[in-house]
């Protein structure tokens, strides 16, 4: 077997393993047992640029590392990725800010990451670049004489062409992106979109669709486990004799939290009898803190949940809990098992692992509803989820009062089916699927 070469803006920690974000939960599962170069940015800055990379051994894995400067830390990850591209592939143009300069910087890492690379590549290793920080890299690649089978996976959605048509200098990175050889989005739709964008710039529309998932038995094991640990004893004993609904997503706009806070405030309103009945968890740490749109959201949700707080409570009962910092995954996996109702309205999501996580977290005996955005990749596969347009906050009301209040066979059924769903596309079957795809693309380049 080839080696693998794993290209992600980050590169996970040494030795952390709490790590909030699905993209390093997902690629845990493609590395186990095979020769691996994971490449990426170290997470640190630097006043000067480093060219070579801290390379470090761990078994059957090398982790090769880069430093960004200041500068394109600013340009490349703050502005061109995070401030620019990540709404736009979110589909909300309307939080874009594009600079010039920021796109420049974007390039420049792009072939800072390729010039660091192509030195440490062997002829036959397979290559496979993650997600829209680095859509021009496979073609900086092969600029620097690099041969061998590029893949790339897109995490995030990709957005209607309409959309795509706001980003200054579109059509040269739709150059780029067509010259992968293997093109993996997470659902038909984004395949849709892609190989439109593709056509018109006159590319192959070769974008695939690999959906991603999760271990569900591992999730599943964590959770059964958890349950007898402290923090979800602690919880229990909280809640007394309420149900537990459960929100848990990076602090992102794309996860749609405002919403989903009135929703809940909506079901207080609207069905007295949960009043002190129920109480909402929901956990979401901090990311990209420093990008202007996320402080600006973190700003909205605590006036929010102020707000929504002082009009319910009583003197025993907070209505919605709310903590900013991360949880440990076996602890969020125990949350998940002790609540009623998992809660996932996502506005816009590639996939949403968090969904099928609160699934493969469940009692199959006495499982949880889930109640799931519509715009989230993972509800073109849960067909047993109570799906709801996530925009309107009476339609996530009258889901959770159906959560609430579902017979626990009906429950049992549902669940059923999204237990098969997770079951059938796994994390591991997602990475054996791509590599197994980008293996057997003509290797025309490779000539
Ligand atoms: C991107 C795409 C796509 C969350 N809070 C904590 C914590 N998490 C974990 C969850 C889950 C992961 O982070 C989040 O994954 P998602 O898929 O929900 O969302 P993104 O981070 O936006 O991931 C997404 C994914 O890539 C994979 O392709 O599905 O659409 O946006 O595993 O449990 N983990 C810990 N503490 C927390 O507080 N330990």
């Amino acid at each position: 077997m080839s080696r693998l070469v794993i290209v992600s803006n980050r590169v996970p920690p040494r030795e952390r393993t709490s790590l909030a974000g699905g993209l390093v939960i997902a690629l845990r599962e493609a590395i186990a047992g095979r020769d691996t170069l994971w490449f990426g940015w170290s997470g640190a800055t630097s006043a000067t640029p480093g060219k070579e990379p801290h390379l470090h051994r761990a078994g059957r894995l090398t982790l090769a590392t880069l430093d960004l400067t200041t500068e394109d830390y600013a340009g490349y990850y703050r502005g061109f990725s995070n401030g620019m591209l990540w709404p736009l592939l979110h589909h909300r143009v309307g939080l874009s800010e594009f600079s010039r300069a920021d796109l420049i910087a974007y390039r420049r890492v792009n072939r800072a990451f390729a010039a660091g690379l192509a030195p440490l590549l062997r002829p036959d290793d397979t290559i496979w670049v993650q997600d829209y920080h680095l859509f021009p890299l496979g073609a900086a690649l092969r600029e620097a004489g690099v041969r061998g089978r590029i893949g790339f996976f897109l995490h995030v959605p990709f957005p209607p062409r309409a959309l795509w048509e706001a980003l200054p200098d579109g059509d040269a990175l739709v150059r780029d992106i067509g010259t992968y050889d293997v093109l993996g989005v997470q659902t038909d739709e984004d395949a849709r979109h892609l190989n439109e964008v593709l056509s018109v710039n006159g590319q192959v529309p070769r974008a695939r669709v690999f959906p991603i998932g999760i271990d569900p038995e591992a999730f599943a094991t964590a959770a059964r486990k958890a349950v007898a640990g402290t923090e979800v004893q602690r919880l229990c004993q909280s809640l007394g004799e309420r149900a537990l609904i459960v929100g848990i997503d990076r602090l992102d706009y794309s996860k749609g939290l405002p919403q989903r806070f009135r929703g809940f405030a909506q079901l207080l309103r609207r069905y007295p009898e949960h009043h002190n009945r129920v109480t909402f968890l929901q956990i979401a740490p901090v990311s990209r803190g420093d990008v202007a749109q996320y402080r600006s959201l973190r700003r909205e949700l605590d006036e929010l949940v102020g707000r929504i707080n002082s009009e319910h409570a009583e003197f025993d009962w907070t209505p919605l809990r709310y903590l900013t910092r991360a949880v440990r995954r076996e602890v969020l996996a125990g949350f998940c098992r002790v609540a009623r109702v998992g809660l996932v309205t996502p506005l816009r999501d590639g996939m949403n692992l968090v969904a099928k996580e609160y699934v493969a977290a469940q009692d199959p005996e006495d499982p949880g509803a889930l109640v799931l955005s519509r715009f989230a990749g993972a509800a073109n596969e849960m067909d047993g989820a109570i799906v709801i347009n996530p925009h309107d906050p009476d339609a996530t009301a009258e889901a959770l009062h159906m959560a609430l209040t579902i017979a626990a066979d009906e429950r049992r059924a549902r669940w059923g089916r999204m237990w098969r769903a997770v079951n059938h596309y796994t994390a591991a079957g997602w990475a054996r699927s791509f590599l197994a795809a980008l293996e057997a693309s003509p290797a025309s380049r490779a000539a």
